[in-house]
């Protein structure tokens, strides 16, 4: 599954808030593959190749949980992902379909 999501780093490993300066949100091209889930940034050709940015950006969905962001009311369509290793993400979907298909494939992998 491929599409454009909005992603906040909101704890980084081991459940650590992560610091102000880098809890904003920045858009990306996510493309799930096996249990990788891979943030291309700029913009969006299909040839592209993933960078080496790209590739520390990229979070491994093993035993992890997504799930949709109830109390979170600054934006709309917005799911948790929360990592085998305690990360925490929020990613923004274009629209409530998208979310919730995000949210099916990372948990049904
Ligand atoms: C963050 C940025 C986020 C904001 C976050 C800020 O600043 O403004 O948009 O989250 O608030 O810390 P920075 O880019 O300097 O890291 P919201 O959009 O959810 O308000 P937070 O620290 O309360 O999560």
């Amino acid at each position: 599954k491929n599409g454009f999501l909005v992603r906040k780093v909101h704890a980084d490993s081991d459940g650590k808030r992560t610091p102000r300066g880098k809890r904003g949100w920045k858009t990306f091209y996510a493309i799930l593959k096996g249990l990788i889930l891979y943030l291309q940034k700029g913009e969006y050709r299909p040839d592209k190749q993933l960078s080496d940015d790209d590739l520390k950006n990229a979070v491994s969905i093993h035993h992890s949980l997504a799930m949709k962001a109830s109390d979170y009311s600054k934006r709309p369509n917005v799911f948790y992902l929360r990592t085998a290793d305690w990360r925490v993400y929020l990613f923004q979907a274009p629209n409530a379909e998208q979310m919730q298909s995000w949210i099916t494939r990372i948990n049904t992998v």
